[in-house]
This record gives structure tokens, sequence and C-alpha cells, in this order.
């Protein structure tokens, strides 16, 4: 429910709309010449995906991009944040390799799509597909002195080619998702596990941080390139996007507890917050545990990463309770020796349970992680990802459509990020939903139904059906946002 007071407290120039990643909507996974990503290979691999699926299909967004832009602007948004996809633009990934001119014309015709309806693009990089000829080459993201000119010269055609039209740029999406699912627990591609890795005297895994090192310091140089290049005549602005769930302590009275929530959060958040935003260093907590684990930045990586993002993108869907461990709960963990409860000390509850096991409905600790960010770091925060899924969507009945747990969760998200904005004053800029239409989610393939718009993955065109979600966000925003 909106309001009244809340009326009008977002800027003008708010912008809100939907997030996706072109693995998850595009389909069409070899056609026109694109070549094959990590994920491709990951889904064609009997038993990674839960329901066997692969986002050959997806829903079909390279196909339908006209009709939904059409359907976005039904929606009412202002903005819509997508991925492109590397190995559609070079198929091989590589600086020395071709580009594929039918993979760049149809982002360049998505993005005409969009501006021609008043719909201004938002355009992540790298949300997780790395080619797959990058990771056979050499290791991909482990190998940092290979990756980095690969992936500036990828952003460098993207900047030269979209940037006459696309002015905000996301380096990477959800760096730490990439890096603990792919290299620590290895259920996302390149399906490297860490236990695999243990060494003979039982320490654990390097992996998930070097590759968390390689992610920061090539956005950087890309980061770099832009400034140098681009920002001047294009006029946009560049950032990265962050995961982070907000972690509130188990007892709020023990000391211990609380240390452990700061902790979680430093784990999860700073890990890449502070080296960008901050002190360009990884937090001295994360120092502490992992010692030698995590990669040392040289006098030149760490003023390159110091500050180069213009804002704060930020994921965020959930809140846990965190309690303090004495040891870590494994040899190799990657949280900063916490655990993650469902409930607190007083067993209440994190919030109503979605369709997704890590997900509770949990506004109370948006705007809290909002304020912490806000507080901690003091740039822009564009809020780039936050949704749900539901239980029981399973067909496009008028109850499912009538999707009342997520109209819920986005009346208190929402209701959330306003108060942060007028109570607090933080400085928030967007918010994307996650996400427009059902569609591929990863590991967890066609199961999880986070869209705002049903699809029926059986019908041939992968017909969509709109929620009343959709609807609700948008007389939201409609009251939210100062008008002129
Ligand atoms: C974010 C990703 C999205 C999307 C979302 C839903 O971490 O950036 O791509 O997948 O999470 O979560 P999940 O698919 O992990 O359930």
């Amino acid at each position: 429910m909106a309001s009244d007071s809340l009326e009008g407290v977002l800027r003008k120039d708010f912008f809100w709309g939907y997030a996706t990643a072109a693995t998850q909507v595009e389909g069409g996974w070899n056609a026109d010449g694109k070549g094959v990503s990590i994920w491709d290979k990951f889904a064609h691999t009997s038993g990674k995906v839960k329901d066997g699926s692969t986002p050959d299909e997806a829903v079909l967004s390279y196909y339908q991009y006209k009709s939904d832009v059409a359907l976005l602007k039904q929606y009412g948004v202002t903005g819509y944040r997508f991925s492109l996809s590397w190995s559609r633009i070079i198929p091989l990934g590589g600086a020395n390799d071709p580009i594929n001119e039918a993979g760049l014309q149809y982002y360049s015709n998505l993005v005409d799509e969009l501006l021609a309806n008043g719909i201004t693009p938002f355009v992540t990089l790298f949300h997780w597909d790395t080619p797959q000829a990058l990771e056979d080459r050499y290791g991909g993201m482990l190998d940092m002195k290979s990756y980095i000119p690969d992936f500036v010269n990828y952003a460098r055609v993207c900047f030269e080619r979209l940037g006459d039209r696309v002015k905000n740029w996301i380096t990477y999406n959800e760096p730490g998702v990439y890096t603990l699912a792919g290299y620590a627990a290895g259920v996302h591609a390149p399906a490297r596990s860490s236990n695999r890795n243990l060494n003979e005297n039982g320490d654990s895994s390097t992996e998930p941080f070097i590759v968390g090192h390689t992610e920061l310091v090539s956005h950087a140089y890309a980061v770099q390139l832009y400034r140098e290049k681009f920002q001047e005549t294009q006029k946009g602005s560049i950032g990265i996007t962050l995961h982070g769930n907000w972690s509130e302590p188990w007892d709020e009275d023990d000391p211990l507890d609380q240390e452990a929530a700061e902790r979680a959060r430093e784990f999860e958040i700073a890990w890449y917050g502070d080296p960008v935003y901050k002190t360009g260093d990884y937090p001295a907590s994360m120092r502490a545990q992992l010692g030698d684990r995590l990669p040392k930045f040289t006098a030149e990586e760490s003023k390159l990463v110091l500050g180069s993002s213009d804002f704060y993108g930020m994921n965020s869907y959930t809140s846990f309770y965190i309690r303090h461990l004495e040891t870590p709960p494994h040899i190799d963990d990657h949280s900063g020796n916490v655990e993650k409860l469902d409930t607190n000390k007083q067993g209440v509850s994190r919030g109503p349970e979605s369709d997704t096991y890590w997900l509770r409905t949990s506004p109370w600790g948006f705007r809290k992680l909002l304020n912490w960010i806000w507080k901690r770091y003091g740039v822009p925060i564009y809020i780039t990802e936050n949704g749900t899924t539901a239980k029981g969507e399973t067909a496009p009945t008028e109850e499912v459509l009538n999707d009342q747990f997520r109209i819920e969760f986005f009346e208190g998200y929402i209701n959330a990020l306003t108060t942060a904005v007028k109570e607090d004053g933080v400085d928030i800029r967007s918010y994307f939903a996650w996400t427009f239409t059902d569609n591929w989610e990863w590991a967890a393939g066609y199961s999880d139904r986070f869209g705002v718009t049903y699809v029926d993955f059986e019908s041939k065109e992968k017909k969509r059906y709109p929620k009343r979600s959709a609807f609700v966000i948008k007389d939201l925003f409609g009251k939210y946002i100062a008008k002129d």
C-alpha cells in the first residue's frame, strides 16, 4: 500500500523498471554466429540444472524483443536493465578474435527500440556468461594477466558500438556470487569446487579470491578506458553491481553476534565494496581470517580500483540472522565464521517464505542495508535487482496472475527504500525489480519464477501473461516519484 506521506519523495529523474540477464532470457544460444558460454556448457552437462533444462530457448527474447519492449512500455517503466552476452558479440571472446556483427546488431536494435519507446537502457557487460573459449584457452578469470586484455577489449567494442546511445554502464553483475557459486560451492558455471582443491595442509581453496581479484582489477581497467576515451564525449556513467543481503545479529544484545553480523556483511559486501569505494584494499576482517588466501593489491591496482565506480549498484533480496561461531563451519569457510539462521534468538522469523530456499520477504533488513551502504560508502545507490518467487505458480490461473505474495513483497521493499530516502537521507537513484518475465533461473532452471509476467514455457512462442504485481509497482512509483 502506498503511504500518502511518501508521495513525491523520490527524485523526478528516478529510474525504475526491470532487470534481466542475457543467458536467462534471450534463447538463440547458437543463433547467428553466437559462441558457447560457460553456462551453455554447464547446462548441456547432465545433472547440473535442477530440472535438467537448458537456456537454449529461455524466453526467446532474442526474437521477441519488439513485443517485449511494447510490454515494458505498457508496464510504464522508465528504465530497463539487461546484459550483453560476450560470446554473442565476440564468439571466441579474445582481443584478437573476430567480432560477430549479427550479435552486435541485435543489441543495437534492442537499444533503439527501448529509446524509441522512451525507456532508458542500463547495460551490464558481464552477467556470469564467460565465453567458453577463454575458459578452455587459459582458465578464464583464474589467469588475470591473460583475461584482462580480453575483457577490456570486449568493453571497448561495446562502448564504441553502443555508447552513443547507452549512457548507463555496469561492468560486472554480482562478482561475489560468480566466484562463490562457481568456484567454491561449484553449483554454478564453471562448476569448480574448492573442496576439490584442498592442499595437503588441509588449507582451503584460494580460487574464489583469485577470481574475485581478477573481477575487481579488470573492472577497474574497463572503467579507466571508459573514463579516458569515452566518458567526455558520450557523457555516461559507469560502475559495478554488488550483491548483498542484510545480516542481523541473532542475539541483538550479544557483542559477539553483533561482531559476527558485521563480519558477515564485510565478507559478503565489503569484499568488493571496500576496494572500490573506501580503501583500495580488502577489509581487515577478511585478511585476518583468510591470510594469504586473499591476493594482495599492488600499489598500482589499488589506485586503479579505488574510486572506480560512479555509483553503488545494489542487488538485494533478503535478510539473515547471524550467529557467531568460534571455529569456521568448514575449513574453507567464505563467510567469516558465522552461522546463518532463519529466526532470531526470540524465535522471530526473517519473513514469509518464497518458493526459493534462501529467500524470505524481509523489507526491514532492506532499509538497514541501504543505510549501511550509504554510511560506509557515501555514493549514490542504484538498486539494480530486487524481487521474489511465490509458491504454487505452475499455471497462468487467475489466482497465480493475482500474485498477492509478490505484491506484498514489492510493497514492503519499495516502501522501505522510499522511507530510507525520506527519513534517513539515503541517495537512491533507481530501482530495477527482478524480473520482467519468468525466465531460466540458472541452476534452478525454469522452476523458480521471479517474473511479474508469467511465461508458458510449454508454448512454442513462450506466451506471456502479465501478473498483477506489474501494475502495483507502476502505481507505487507513480505516487512516490516527484512530478514536475
Ligand atoms: C541474482 C542474479 C540474477 C537472478 C537472481 C535470482 O543473484 O543476479 O541473475 O538469478 O539472483 O536468484 P536465483 O536465481 O539465484 O534464485
